[in-house]
């Protein structure tokens, strides 16, 4: 067929395949170059320009070439709370609570006529605070015969004069330190009492978090054997404060648990062992009973450092009748005032301490790990006056 083409035809037809070829060549390059030039701006920290030759550096912790973190095999503990910090928050909140004696302070000291009505109105809120009858007349009394002399509020002198009659009521004097230094290189047990809900077992795992911060160890003892929830609940504390819970099937005797607690404890040369107890008040020789027997056997092993009663400061009289019964029938050393938070009535710390003899020596302001603070007569007065 070719030789019946015409020979300038044919040269035409190879002219326009060859310059075809040319322009196809051409697009396809510029557009190969152009597309790597993109690429390569895009990633130009990952891919090296240069091939490299230095080894692979061996992965170690925190390098970025490890791509997931290890697990953690031990649970994380987060650490407690400064003890400054704790109690200037305590502080804040104790002012910023709907506290009724914090409010009638606030309020006599700004008040700028101190008439009959006023006293009179301030009386009534001191008592209706669980301050007790007999500590706020002693207070009506200092402060109308401090205040009266120019018959008119100076708000200074007024916040001075209250605050050295609240420290004296809360009294200042007495030992509140924890005896935490068992007898003999044995553990200190501190024995955890007080009717249910108060806040016991709460309060066992706030203490662990306070004594675990000091660099003491510590094992907990679920001698509330009732519910098998009770030692569930102390156990989970026990894990978020790092320490180990010694428990008992449920239904088991209340003191062999704790036996057990304070036997081991005192086998692997533990500091402080916290034994949780339940809370039925079916009546008092019930109560003294099954304490009396716990005690009786905790003290085959090891002497119990300290009993701590555990009032709830919400249930006003109620919980003092209820404090009052269990001071009777143990040998109560310290109590933890537990709720001091949201809408309680603060005077109840001067009751409580003058009824039953013994020191407040713990607050609880809140259901959180940190909210327990060491009670001091200074540092509750300046929480209630805002200081
Ligand atoms: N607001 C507040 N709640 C608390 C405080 N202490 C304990 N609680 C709460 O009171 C309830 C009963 O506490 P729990 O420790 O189980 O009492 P227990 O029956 O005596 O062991 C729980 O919901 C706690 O979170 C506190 O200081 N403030
Ligand atoms: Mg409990």
């Amino acid at each position: 067929m070719l030789t019946t083409l015409d020979p300038t035809l044919l040269w035409i037809i190879i002219g326009a395949v060859v310059a075809l070829v040319a322009i196809v060549t051409t697009v396809v390059v510029v557009r190969t170059r152009r597309a790597r030039e993109l690429e390569s701006r895009d990633r130009p920290s990952i891919e090296p320009t240069e091939p490299t030759t230095a080894p692979t550096p061996e992965p170690v912790e925190g390098d970025v070439l490890v791509e997931e973190p290890p697990a953690p095999t031990v649970p994380t503990t987060d650490r407690p709370e400064a003890a400054g910090t704790r109690l200037s928050r305590l502080r804040r909140r104790l002012a910023g609570s709907n506290n009724v004696l914090a409010q009638a302070l606030l309020g006599l000291i700004s008040t700028d006529k101190l008439d009959a009505d006023t006293w009179d109105d301030f009386e009534a809120t001191l008592i209706g605070s669980d301050l007790g009858v007999g500590p706020t007349t002693e207070l009506v009394d200092t402060l109308r015969k401090e205040l009266a002399i120019d018959g008119v509020n100076d708000p200074e002198r007024a916040r001075t004069v209250l605050r050295s009659e609240l420290v004296k009521l809360a009294d200042p004097t007495v030992d509140r330190t924890l005896n935490t230094t068992g007898a003999d290189g044995l553990p200190a047990v501190i024995l955890v009492v007080g009717v249910n809900g108060t806040g016991k077992t709460t309060t066992v795992g706030k203490l662990a978090r306070l004594l675990v911060a000091e660099g003491k160890t510590v094992l907990l003892g679920a001698a509330d054997t009732f519910r098998a929830a009770a030692s569930e609940q102390l156990q989970t504390w026990g894990d978020r404060v790092g320490v180990e819970t010694v428990r008992g099937p449920e239904g088991a005797d209340p003191a062999s648990v704790a036996f057990d607690a304070v036997n081991t404890g005192a086998d692997r040369g533990i500091d402080v062992v916290l034994v949780d107890t339940a809370g039925r008040l079916h009546n008092k020789s019930n109560l003294m009973d099954e304490l009396g027997k716990i005690r009786r056997v905790i003290e085959k092993r090891a002497p119990i450092t300290e009993c701590l009663l555990l009032l709830d400061a919400t249930t006003g009289q109620n919980g003092l009748i209820q404090a009052r019964v269990f001071n009777e029938v143990t040998d109560v050393t310290g109590i933890v005032l537990s709720k001091l938070d949201g809408s309680a009535k603060g005077g109840i710390v001067v009751q409580v301490q003058r009824e039953l003899g013994v020191p407040v020596k713990f607050i609880g302001l809140g259901e959180g790990a940190d909210d327990l603070a060491p009670f001091t007569a200074e540092g509750f007065v300046d929480g209630l006056l805002g200081e």
